[in-house]
């Protein structure tokens, strides 16, 4: 078989382990199997006129090829054009953009050195599969360097309504460069609508005689690959001994009600809307006050952008006017966590609550809610509230799916959620065990590979 070529902006760690859960999880076995390489950035940031030399290290039998970045490029590249532009549009938060001349040109120089640099790696018949925002034009520029092997990309975020992406300065460049693959994965149908519709309305996109990248023999597959997890792994980590005594820890006292939220602390999921939910569930539900305890996990990420110190700031205001106006000596309504949590623990986490918060304004996918439903107990399973807005939702219909702008729509359904039957809560959670056993990361990655490696072959 072809070997992969996996191209990601942070390349994961192959000798951590399986439960570590990221792209290595999803990846690793796919990337072990063909001697493959993993190509991204280093994680390093060196000054500028420092030779970028490429480091490749081997990790077992896979090759792990990493590039630094200069400051300027990753002030320009990983924080501005990536993180302060195609982040906030593609969730649909144009107040947030921030669109710099500067910071577009270095996302387009950054691609176009990593695409020489992976270019002097590949062989005839590797495939090679590009993941999310950072790398859209990597196929472009790898294109006009002659390669000719099968990509693939997958966005890992949402792709959002033209009307939305057509703000992004140069966005017919941008979008253009999704034609040099051969296949583009999206998380939901919602997403493949979303660029059918754009490419329908760009004209300039459409017109294969302007179009370099699209030949008689490169017909671009777009197609909805909805990301799973490894449910087995992730539910044998929620019933081990050590994962026991832990949630009998988080239900003791008065506390018969635990709701759990774990998010990266991101304006995207939606945590301060959340928040004042969980406010208006004490004020409409009095009689739950001293049972129930919301512990929200939310550690740290990009905390040098404006927004994201900002939310952090908004977040402890939040959790501490609800602490001062409803806690008592004896409780503490929210238990908010301001750092990463090994993932065993954040497994026997979600098997001691009785509901799992996932409330995003906007996700591409969102594992949590796949790892909430993976934790819990078949006998006694707890009960998942969903955004409406995040992509799990198109499949995990049986979870009391939510607007999270509707704080007393939240509130109602963390009543609803605390008070359902033993028998409900187990319909519920069969449909979504199964549901998200058929839709694991195995077949993520599979069907994945499958068609960009089709006519490969
Ligand atoms: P993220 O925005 O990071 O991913 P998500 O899908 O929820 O969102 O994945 C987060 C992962 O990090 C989960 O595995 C979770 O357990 C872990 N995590 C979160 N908080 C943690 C903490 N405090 N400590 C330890 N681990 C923590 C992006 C997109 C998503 C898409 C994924 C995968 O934004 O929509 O689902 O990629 O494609």
């Amino acid at each position: 078989m072809s070997r992969l070529v996996v191209v990601s902006n942070r390349v994961g760690d192959m000798t951590a382990s399986t439960q570590s859960g990221g792209l290595v999880t999803a990846l690793g076995d796919a990337l072990r199997d063909g001697n493959g390489i993993w190509f991204g950035w280093s994680g390093e940031v060196v000054e500028e006129g420092t030779p970028a030399g490429l480091n490749l290290e081997r990790q077992g039998n896979v090759t792990i090829a990493t590039q630094p970045l200069t400051g300027e490029e990753y002030d320009h590249y990983y924080l501005g054009f990536s993180n302060r532009a195609l982040w906030p549009v593609f969730h649909y938060r144009l107040d947030l953009a921030d669109f710099d001349a500067e910071a577009a040109n270095t996302y387009h120089n950054v691609n176009t050195r990593m695409a020489k640099s992976l270019a002097g790696l590949l062989a005839e018949d590797d495939v090679v599969w590009i993941h999310d925002y950072h790398l859209i034009p990597m196929a472009a520029e790898l294109r006009k360097l002659g390669v000719e092997n099968r990509i693939g990309f997958f966005l890992h975020i949402p792709f959002p309504a033209p009307e939305i992406i057509t703000a992004v300065p140069h966005h017919e460049w941008l979008i253009d460069t999704m034609f040099a693959y051969d296949v583009v994965g999206f998380q939901t149908e919602q997403d493949v609508q979303n660029f059918g519709r754009y490419a329908e309305q760009t004209a300039a996109v459409m017109t294969p005689e302007t179009h370099p990248f699209r030949t008689a023999q490169r017909k671009l597959k777009v197609k909805c690959y909805p990301i799973g997890i490894d449910v087995d792994a992730f539910a044998s980590m929620a019933t081990t001994p050590e994962a026991a005594e832990r949630i009998r820890h988080l239900r003791r006292g008065t506390i018969s009600h635990h709701v759990i939220g774990v998010d990266r602390l991101d304006y995207s999921k939606g945590l301060p809307d959340r928040f004042r939910s969980f406010r208006r569930f004490l004020e409409m539900f009095p009689d739950h006050r001293k049972t129930t305890v919301m512990m929200q996990i939310a550690p740290p990420t990009r905390e040098e952008l404006t927004a994201y110190s900002e939310i952090r700031t908004e977040l402890e205001q939040l959790s501490g006017a609800i602490n001062g106006a409803f806690g008592d000596f004896d409780w503490t309504p929210v238990r908010y966590i301001h750092r990463s949590v090994p993932r065993d623990v954040l497994a026997a986490l979600f098997r001691g609550s009785n509901v799992g918060l996932v409330t995003p304004l906007r996700d591409g996918m969102n594992l949590v809610a796949k790892e909430y439903i993976a934790a819990q107990s078949r006998q006694d399973p707890g009960v998942l509230v969903l955004s409406q807005f995040a992509g799990a939702a198109a499949d995990l219909t049986e979870a009391i799916i939510v607007n999270p702008y509707d704080a007393d729509e939240v509130a109602a359904a963390i009543h609803a959620a605390i008070t359902m039957s033993l028998e409900e809560r187990r319909e519920r959670h069969d449909a979504l065990l199964q549901r998200i056993r058929q839709r694991d990361v195995a077949r993520w990655r599979t069907s994945f590979l499958e068609d960009l490696r089709a006519e490969a072959a």
